[in-house]
């Protein structure tokens, strides 16, 4: 474990992005997790999102629950607003921040353990509602905090380091957020960066509950032969079903694509993704279709990854409440405490 504080002093030279501000500036304290944990790679592909759509850190509220996959907003986002929760809670604090400012951009980062256990109740609710987020599971079939015990996700069959077989059946979490209704629903590997940091940028851009399940090994309990969550495990399964190019709004397209090899999909917000097909007759739209192949493929042994489902029509939890659009913080005492008569009105309607 290190304590040492980063050098506050850049490089003038470093590049900058349409803000001004350097990579560095979306880093947050030096890393204590073990060296060539997953987790570290996926806040290196958080703050080189972060970075290229140059979000001002200060828009962004990032919130966790427990576990080495929770500690980790304390290492990107150093200028951001965060907030570590009880554990499996992150889901329930996020909603209620969110409902209060909309203004802000939610990233959840929550673990296998923290999602899939404890908190698997809060995981189904949030992704059914749709709260706008972007959520990120850092799924290693571990607790890794507490010195690796099998975890919720952890395949039947797969072996501890220890040599115990885990006898359950795994909770797939992206056919759960599947069937629990979520727009987006993303599989990765903390080992792909050219995968995962498209598809961060586009979750982010995403209007409702976007997630992305990041298998993400964990070196000190679960990088073993016969581990189904190892790096060389995951290296020789995993089937991208599509790569993910993503285009904020402003910027213009310019690359070119062989015919019928790509799908374009608008945005809300008018940025574009174009999806490149790697699995011709992969439909990314098509939910059911989706959990069919997720299914299919785990049954031949493959861990299928890329944008699994989409939908591009999708809206928030605010559209869903049709909430005021003004942040609670930039509302004056009068519009917040509207007085006795409006009370009596409210009242009076509910009886
Ligand atoms: C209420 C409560 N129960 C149990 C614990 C002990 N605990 C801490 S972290 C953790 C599991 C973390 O696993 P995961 O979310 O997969 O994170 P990882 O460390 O693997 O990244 C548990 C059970 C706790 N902190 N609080
Ligand atoms: S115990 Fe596992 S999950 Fe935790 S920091 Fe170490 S390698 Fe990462
Ligand atoms: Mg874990």
């Amino acid at each position: 474990m290190t304590y040492l504080a980063k050098p506050k002093l850049h490089h003038p030279s470093l590049p900058k992005n349409r803000l001004g501000f350097t990579r560095r500036d979306y880093e947050g304290k030096v890393s204590t997790l073990c060296a060539g944990c997953g987790h570290d790679s996926i806040s290196a592909a958080l703050i080189e999102a972060f970075f290229e759509l140059a979000i001002e850190p200060h828009k962004v509220a990032k919130l966790s629950g427990i576990g080495c996959s929770s500690k980790t907003p304390d290492y990107f986002l150093g200028q951001s607003h965060g907030f570590n929760t009880v554990h499996g809670r992150m889901p329930s604090v996020l909603t209620g921040a969110n409902l209060a400012n909309r203004d802000l951009v939610y990233l959840g980062v929550s673990g296998d353990g923290d999602s899939a256990s404890i908190g698997l109740g809060q995981f189904a609710h949030v992704m059914r509602r749709g709260v706008n987020m972007l959520y990120i599971l850092e799924n290693n079939g571990v607790y890794g905090l507490t010195k690796g015990q099998f975890s919720a996700t952890a395949d039947a069959g797969s072996k501890a380091k220890r040599g115990a077989i885990n006898k359950d059946a795994a909770i797939v979490t992206v056919s759960l957020a599947l069937l629990m209704g979520a727009t987006y629903v993303a599989r990765s590997f903390s080992g792909d960066k050219k995968q995962l940091v498209p598809l961060i940028k586009a979750g982010l851009a995403h209007s409702g509950a976007a997630f992305i399940d990041v298998i993400s090994p964990c070196v000190a309990f679960n990088n073993h032969a016969g581990s189904t969550k190892s790096y060389e495990y995951i290296r020789e399964h995993n089937e991208a079903v599509n790569r993910l190019d993503f285009w904020p709004n402003r910027e213009a397209i310019n690359i070119d694509y062989s015919e019928g090899s790509v799908i374009e999909v608008p945005q809300h917000d008018g940025s574009i993704m174009k999806l490149r097909k790697t699995h011709p007759e992969y439909d990314p739209t098509d939910r059911i279709n989706a959990m069919t192949n997720i299914q299919q493929h785990a049954a031949k042994g493959e861990v299928l990854t890329g944008l699994l489902y989409l939908n591009p029509e999708s809206e928030d939890l605010h559209a869903h409440l049709n909430t005021f659009p003004t942040a609670f913080n930039m509302l004056g005492a009068k519009e917040l405490c509207p007085g006795s008569g409006m009370l009596e009105k409210i009242n009076a309607a509910l009886r």
